[in-house]
């Protein structure tokens, strides 16, 4: 039996300040896998430990005898969970310490560069980790999908063909929810609910618990689309060594089956959050219509709870009014989704591939059938005017409005494995940052945002930069808040709603102060409309 130990993503944050606060997925259904086939895996979640000193991190590795110590890096905290590494290899000299995930996948180089990674598994963890798994330290050459550090060099030894169906399937199936210690991660939700837990207003408690007990899965493999800014698309592609990668999902009994199973470990839950880039992309109408059908069933016959909803992820164009009124039926209750931008032009920049009427037809449909849209938006790209930025303000306002949430970004970040990373690479747009590695003395240079061309834009991103956080600090003292999530995707909507509507006042206020029209112009009117739906919902 091979002893495997690995790390999710760290932000080095309490929970309560964390971006993620939810499980890191990926290792855990490595770990259930390899659990399966007759080896040992743990999972720790960095934050959730709350990790801050080696003290804290010796007593998870330190005579534990690990055969293999892994981190999944992700580029927003690449540095903090490199610091993991060495502290892994620190206090459990004899583990191999393995990276992966799209991070380690796209970005080898910087990760095997600045830090004591020997092996990266690229792709899907499941099967070359399984090899590795039987292979120990000999003939690591002939296992698919690695790349081994050799000194100075690199040693690809070969692709790791995407999960076909069956093995899909498998894989997700063989998720144990049991080893998942989500109730811990709902106490960290129900700490930032705490007054509308307290409230007498049933229906705001009701939505709060809704928000609070939420189980994750990922039910399929994919995304086919293109777009600049994003490397989902590309990381089967890219470990499968060009393949294009088949959509590949579980079928509607598999699905009730997964389902079923999260509710008869945690039967408090009341959410199951579908965390697939896009939940609708390759369904046809008649799976829906199945999925629906055994989901009305399986509630109607006492398997699952009557009130369990859903929340997906999905492209505007992926959904239609007839679906959105399916998914109605099976208590889909948020569909997040991503939007970008209110401009044809950035949208056609970022190659979105659909068009701002078709954003704004779904969004009309999902608020008619009943379901809340979460609009995911990002500001500027490298093109970018004034107009996209306050022409995306105030539509995503408008629809917050009318009941949506969102979660917004002022400029893309560069993902290693994007197309956009690649043609703006070393260029003057994008910022890079020295960053240390915790634990060492180590630093590296990590690209960190690609700002827009337009030099007033430039500036209002960084005046932006220097202002918000005591935005944010007037603002919770003003709402006697105890603390507001750091940024925009937290698993607690109202704390998404509340970033965000900050971000936007904000950069009004800098439109004023910077006299840039008609949007200064705008700002007085603005900002208390913008302030105005903090409080809503
Ligand atoms: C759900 C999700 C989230 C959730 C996370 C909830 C959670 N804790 O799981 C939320 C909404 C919080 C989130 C937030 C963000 N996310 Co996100 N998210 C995803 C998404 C859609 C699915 C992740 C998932 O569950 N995958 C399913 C599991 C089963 O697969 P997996 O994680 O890839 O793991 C497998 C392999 O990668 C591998 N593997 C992974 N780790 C390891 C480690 C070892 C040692 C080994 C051997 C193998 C291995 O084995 C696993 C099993 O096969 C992905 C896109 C995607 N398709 O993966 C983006 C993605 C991970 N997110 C991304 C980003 C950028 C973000 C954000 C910055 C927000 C944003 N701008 O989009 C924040 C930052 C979070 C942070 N603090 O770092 C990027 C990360 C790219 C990168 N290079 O880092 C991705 C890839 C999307 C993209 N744009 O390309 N995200
Ligand atoms: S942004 Fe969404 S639609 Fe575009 S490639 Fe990524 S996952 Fe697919």
């Amino acid at each position: 039996m091979t002893r495997f130990l690995f790390f999710g993503p760290f932000e080095s944050k309490n929970l309560d300040w964390s971006n993620f606060s939810a499980p890191p997925l990926g290792v855990h259904r490595l770990a259930s896998y390899l659990k399966n086939q007759g080896h040992h895996a743990d999972v720790i979640d960095p934050d959730l430990e709350k990790i801050a000193t080696e003290r804290d991190f010796r007593i998870f590795v330190e005579g534990k005898r690990y055969d293999f110590i892994g981190i999944s890096p992700t580029h927003i905290t690449l540095e903090n969970d490199l610091g993991l590494a060495y502290l892994a290899k620190k206090y459990s000299p004899e583990s191999t310490i393995i990276a992966g995930g799209p991070e380690a996948t796209f970005a080898y180089d910087l990760v095997m560069d600045n830090s004591c990674v020997e092996i990266v598994v690229i792709g899907e963890g499941e099967k070359p980790t399984l090899e590795l798994a039987r292979a120990g330290r000999v003939g690591l050459e002939k296992i698919p999908g690695l790349i081994l550090k050799d000194k100075e060099r690199k040693i690809k030894t070969g692709p790791n063909k995407a999960l076909n169906n069956e093995e899909f399937a498998e894989v997700t199936m063989a998720m144990d929810f049991s080893r998942i210690p989500y109730d811990r991660y709902w106490d960290a939700t129900k700490r930032f609910y705490m007054a509308d837990l307290e409230s007498s207003n049933l229906q705001l408690r009701a939505r709060r618990n809704q928000e609070i007990y939420t189980v994750r899965f990922f039910q399929a493999n994919y995304c086919p689309y293109n777009c600049t800014f994003c490397s989902s698309h590309r990381f089967q592609d890219n470990a499968s060594g060009g393949d294009k990668t088949k959509v590949v999902s579980l079928t509607g009994e598999q699905f009730i089956y997964l389902v079923k199973k999260a509710y008869d470990t945690y039967p408090q839950i009341q959410t199951v959050i579908l965390q697939d880039d896009n939940f609708m992309v390759g369904l046809k109408n008649k799976k829906i219509e199945r999925l629906v059908d055994l989901l009305t069933e399986e509630k109607q016959q006492g398997g699952i709870p009557m009130g369990l909803s859903f929340i997906a992820q999905s492209r505007v164009d992926n959904v239609n009014l007839e679906r959105l009124n399916l998914l109605r039926r099976a208590n889909f209750r948020l569909i997040s989704y991503g939007i970008e931008s209110f401009s044809q032009r950035m949208l056609d920049e970022i190659c979105k591939e659909t068009t701002v009427e078709r954003a704004e037809q779904t969004l009309q449909d999902t608020l008619s059938v009943g379901i809340r849209p979460y609009l995911n938006i990002i500001l500027t790209a490298p093109n970018s005017t004034f107009y996209d930025m306050f022409q995306t303000i105030d539509r995503t306002v408008h629809y917050i409005e009318r009941g949506a949430e969102a979660g917004s970004y002022n400029t893309i970040i560069p993902l290693p494995g994007s197309r956009i990373e690649v043609t703006t690479r070393g260029s003057d747009l994008v910022e890079y940052r020295e960053v240390k590695i915790p634990f060492t003395d180590y630093t590296f240079k990590k690209a960190e945002r690609i700002f827009p061309k337009d030099s007033g834009l430039r500036e209002m991103i960084h005046r932006f930069d220097e202002i918000i956080e005591d935005r944010k600090s007037e603002f919770m003292d003003t709402h006697k808040m105890g603390h507001l999530p750091k940024i925009s995707q937290s698993a607690s909507s109202k704390a998404t709603r509340l970033n965000t509507l900050i971000r936007f006042a904000t950069l009004y206020e800098l439109a004023k102060e910077m006299n840039v029209q008609p949007y200064g112009g705008m700002a007085d009117g603005e900002i208390p409309r913008i302030q105005g739906l903090s409080s809503k919902f």
